[in-house]
């Protein structure tokens, strides 16, 4: 970059990477490109191929520059904002006065958590209007975390840390591609393994794929879908057995342990090998490689899992059984121990090493009109979302806003929630894209995107997602585009709330109602009590890891009577059901079908977004049907022929792709790809590539208990070759 024209430094939010993006800008001063930030002490250069679009993203001539409002015709048109939110804001009333406040709904899709302002906003709004009506894709997606955080307890002080892991294990999840796995650093993923396995850190993965991660695995374990609970408590019953298990631990913060070992007899070896599809060696291989210790020194390091494990059967019961390992273990931070991330955005606070006892909050808060579901962390379940919406009474929701999300393509049971949609009074969505939930929108308003707005990295989680006290002041480094009417996401709820007498209480702060708060007044309440002050952080827009002076874990309180509660009456209740069910792929076969669909992302999409941008639509055109070369000759089908994907629910229509990294008997398909039902594709419609994967899942049946969790993986599917399979083009 000439002196003339600085180089615009700020970080990607599209996932949890954060990246450093180091932007050039044209004569005119509009950005141009991205490239990775080389100078950057965390992300150290990297980048994928999302974040160096968001020039284009931000510059792409599909994006909303105006609010838009559908006509009874369906056609759109375009409004002034002020119009816009007048008018939904008297729906709003009428809607209140009518049926109460849980009538208006919020959904959170994920680009409001990566929008500091929107993503507090937004529940702020719905406190305010007296909603409980929350919901987010965290209930399709891990919330088996929440279920299990309430269920069995947590940790005070966090599990081992990741410098210190003699052992990290994978189950159902691929840092290397989603930059998203609770025990593993997500900025410079690929680095961040070769600096690991450099230290002597061993990796055990859990994948039927033998994904981007598994490749660098010193165990890798290839089940079939759909078996992490046997596997586990396969796993659990060797350590146990073994007496690997860290006994002080156990008998200091478990209770029923050997309730535990009693619930685990059905689960012997050999059987859990057959029914997973795996050697008994093996498993046997990764229960040492984790848990046995060495020379004389117990081990450190954790196991964590993604959706692979938390979308599948009994997934509430898998996650409960991964963090048993940890229990077992001892996996946690110790007294003494260095505390990994004491935080910059959050305020100090001190760590104890000490349990944090199970609450079971969903036995105790609001009920579900329809299902009786509870709430989880002030959420109600997105899996029983078009329940609410369809089914009439007090209560039902008859609006809803989504911001930063395009359920209509990524919720389970696409038609049912698609028909759903239709069926609201109003439907308001925050997006920069035409996408298949703006498109049955009563009003789309388009947000600025995140080069135009000045933002932070998550508080609430930060000492999670970043294994160092880092952050990155991503600072403002373009206006809209000329002649754009854009808001803040945040500006939509302020605005609407003003407009309904209804003040906002934004994290703790009552705001001033009349005057509209800036942007940056609002990041300054969020780190209000931050652990380096607001102007020091402000002051690192190229992101600096914080000598936050050195931490240590304090020791718990030991007159506190908290323990991990590992056998919960409910826990062991599926955990028998499970051990005399059949195994997910001979049920399968017995209902005649052929293979089992195991969910998997790729790196050039995240989730539903931005596949229309030409550089990525270059690189990946649709979501293929990848199955192994074996399965491929087996159904006398090549690489890019049509083949039919049946669940119980639905059917779909995909393009074959060979991939020796799959196991065969499973087939997998990315989510978030398709139109709208009756779209035809015909290549023309950016949006209406790739197919569905979601009509082939349903919220009618199968939801978990709790959580209302569908199932999203290991679906039991018949594969059939479409003769004539020419796509049309
Ligand atoms: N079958 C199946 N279904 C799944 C899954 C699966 O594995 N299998 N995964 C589930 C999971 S884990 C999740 S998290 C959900 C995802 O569900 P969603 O969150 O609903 O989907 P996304 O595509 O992530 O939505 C992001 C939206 O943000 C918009 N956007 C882009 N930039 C901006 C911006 O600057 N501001 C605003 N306001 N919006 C912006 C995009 O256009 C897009 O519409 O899908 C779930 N569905
Ligand atoms: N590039 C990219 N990054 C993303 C996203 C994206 O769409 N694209 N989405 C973001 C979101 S919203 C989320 S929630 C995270 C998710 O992050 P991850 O959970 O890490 O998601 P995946 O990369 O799909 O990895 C899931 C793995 O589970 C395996 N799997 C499937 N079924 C089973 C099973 O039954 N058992 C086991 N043991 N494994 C199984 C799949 O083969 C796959 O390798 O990623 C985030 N990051
Ligand atoms: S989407 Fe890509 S560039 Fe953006 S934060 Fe994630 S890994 Fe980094
Ligand atoms: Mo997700």
């Amino acid at each position: 970059m000439d002196n003339a024209q600085e180089e615009a430094v700020t970080s990607c939010r599209i996932c949890a990477g954060m990246c450093s993006l180091r932007l050039a800008r044209d004569a005119s001063g509009r950005i141009v490109s991205a490239r990775g930030d080389k100078s950057n002490p965390l992300t150290r250069g990297y980048a994928c191929i999302k974040g160096l679009q968001l020039p284009a993203a931000h510059a792409s001539p599909d994006r909303l520059l105006h609010p838009l409002k559908r006509l009874p015709d369906g056609r759109f048109v375009r409004v002034p904002l002020d119009e816009a939110l007048d008018e939904i804001a008297q729906r709003l009333q009428n809607l209140v006065a009518a049926h109460g406040p849980d009538s208006v709904a919020g959904f959170r899709g994920t680009m409001n958590y990566s929008n500091q302002t929107a993503n507090t906003m937004l529940p702020a709004w719905l406190s305010a209007l007296g909603s409980n009506s929350f919901y987010s894709t965290m209930t399709i997606d891990q919330s088996a975390k929440w279920v299990t955080f309430e269920r069995l307890g947590g940790w005070a002080a966090g599990r081992d840390p990741f410098l210190a892991a003699d052992v990290l294990m994978f189950i159902g999840t691929n840092p290397l591609v989603s930059l998203s796995t609770f025990n593993f650093p997500s900025q410079h993923p690929v680095r961040q393994m070769r600096d690991a396995i450099e230290r002597g850190t061993r990796f055990i993965v859990i994948d039927p794929r033998r994904s981007e991660t598994a490749r660098h695995a010193s165990v890798f374990l290839q089940p079939w879908p759909g078996e992490d609970a046997a596997l586990l408590a396969g796993l659990l019953r060797i350590i146990l057995d073994e007496g690997w298990h860290d006994t002080e631990f156990c008998a200091q913060h478990v209770h029923g342990l050997d309730d535990l070992r009693r619930a685990l007899m059905p689960f012997d070896v050999p059987a859990v090998a057959l029914r997973c599809g795996v050697s008994s060696e093996s498993l046997f291989e990764a229960a040492a490689v984790f848990a046995r210790p060495e020379n004389g020194r117990r081990k450190r390091g954790s196991a964590a899992s993604g959706t692979g494990a938390n979308m599948g059967p009994h997934s509430n019961l898998v996650e409960h059984l991964v963090e048993c390992l940890n229990v077992v273990c001892g996996r946690y931070a110790r007294a003494g121990d260095p505390v990994a991330n004491p935080g910059v955005l959050g305020p100090a606070y001190p760590r104890h090493a000490q349990v944090i006892a199970p609450q079971r909050s969903w036995e105790k808060g609001a009920k579900s009109r329809v299902g009786g579901w509870g709430m989880l962390f002030g959420q109600k379940m997105s899996g029983a979302l078009s329940d609410e919406i369809e089914t009439p009474g007090p209560g039902q929701v008859r609006a809803l806003f989504v911001d930063g999300g395009n359920p209509a393509s990524a919720m389970p049971g696409h038609e049912r929630f698609v028909a759903a949609l239709q069926s609201v009074d109003l439907l308001v969505t925050i997006d920069p894209f035409m996408t298949a939930t703006a498109r049955l929108s009563h009003f789309i308003i388009p947000p600025t995107m995140m080069f135009e707005h000045a933002d932070l990295g998550t508080r609430d989680y930060e000492s999670f997602v970043l294994h160092v006290p880092y952050s990155q002041y991503a600072r403002k480094v373009a206006e809209p585009p000329a002649g754009a009417e854009v808001v803040d996401d945040w500006f939509v709820f302020w605005s609407l709330a003003k407009r309904m007498g209804k003040p906002i209480v934004f994290d703790g702060v009552a705001l001033d109602m009349e005057r509209a708060p800036t942007q940056e007044e609002l990041l300054a309440i969020l780190a209000r009590n931050a652990s380096v002050p607001f102007e020091q952080i402000q002051a690192h827009h190229l992101g600096k890891i914080f000598d936050v002076a050195g931490a240590t874990v304090q020791p718990g309180d030991a007159a506190s009577a908290a323990r991990f509660q590992v056998v919960p009456q409910d826990v062991v209740q599926e955990l028998g059901t499970m051990a005399r069910e059949p195994a997910v792929r001979t049920q399968a076969a017995t209902e005649g079908f052929t293979h089992l669909l195991a969910v998997r992302r790729v790196r050039d999409v995240q989730n539903t977004m931005y596949r229309q941008l030409d550089a990525i639509r270059k690189r990946v055109p649709n979501n293929p049907a990848w199955l192994h070369p074996d399965d491929l000759s087996a159904l006398g089908v090549a690489t890019g022929d049509s083949i039919a994907i049946a669940s119980a629910h639905g059917r779909i229509e995909a393009i074959a792709e060979a991939d020796d990294s799959m196991r065969p008997g499973v087939v997998s398909i990315s989510h978030g790809w398709g139109g709208l039902p009756g779209d035809v594709q015909d290549g023309k419609d950016p949006h209406a590539g790739g197919v569905n994967v979601n009509r082939l899942t349903t919220t009618r049946t199968g939801l978990q208990t709790i959580n209302a969790m569908p199932q999203l993986t290991a679906l039991p599917v018949r594969l059939t070759p479409i003769q004539n399979h020419k796509q049309p083009s």
